[in-house]
């Protein structure tokens, strides 16, 4: 499990995301190349599917096409925890992104990736040039990411469709509060005003959905 300082630390970094990873996945999902996906094991109940801008949590290995050969294997790295992240924006392979789409916990896949949407012409060490990669992902959860509909309408206390600072900051305060994070009110300030400063881009003081960057659900 993650620890409670850290949970929040990666909260915060996911509201000061920037577009541009976004717009990154966007060129990727235009160049041809396909991501094949194989479900191993499909749970039961699978109501809840992965979309962009949500936080999942999961075990992935990774093996070259070619051989077999394993060059990642979560299980082991680092400290051994599935890692979080946000799907659909860029943050982990563009291919492996892909093949996460409607994933639901406790599933199981195999996903093949292409060099162009892995690790490109140079590849990467281990993973040599133009090598075609195979992951195995066991998604572990799914929650709604702090750029949903979801997590906007929660900080719009007024339900005006705009957020002011002082929405932001209570948001914030009370996440901390519930995660029971003690920081100082100039750390608030602080967070606010880079939150501000990176997506009011008309700087009138108050955040639309579309200057929140409110990532599109497929159902909406
Ligand atoms: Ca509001
Ligand atoms: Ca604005």
């Amino acid at each position: 499990m993650f620890k409670m300082s850290e949970r929040f630390s990666l909260l915060l970094l996911l509201y000061l995301q920037a577009l541009s990873s976004f717009l990154h996945l966007v060129c990727a999902a235009e160049s041809g190349d396909e991501v094949q996906i194989e479900v191993l094991f499909l749970p039961e109940n699978c109501t809840q599917k992965a979309k962009k801008g949500d936080l999942l949590h999961a075990h992935y290995d990774g093996y070259l096409a070619k051989d077999g050969t394993q060059f990642y294997c979560s299980r082991s790295a680092k400290d051994g925890q599935p890692h979080w992240f946000v799907h659909g924006v860029g943050e982990i392979i563009k291919g492996l992104d892909m093949g996460l789409k409607d994933m639901c916990p406790g599933e199981m896949r195999k996903i093949i990736v292409p060099p162009s949407l892995a690790f490109g012409e140079k590849g990467k060490d281990p993973v040599p040039p133009n090598a075609t990669v195979i992951f195995k992902v066991e998604l572990l959860h799914v929650r709604r990411g702090p750029r949903s509909m979801e997590a906007f309408k929660e900080m719009d206390l007024d339900n005006d469709l705009t957020l002011t600072k002082e929405e932001v900051r209570k948001h914030l305060k009370m996440e901390a509060e519930k995660l029971k994070v003690e920081k100082e009110e100039s750390y608030f300030d602080d967070v606010v005003s880079d939150v501000f400063r990176r997506n009011d881009h008309n700087a009138d003081g108050a955040l639309t959905v579309k200057e929140y960057n409110v990532y599109e659900h497929d159902e909406l």
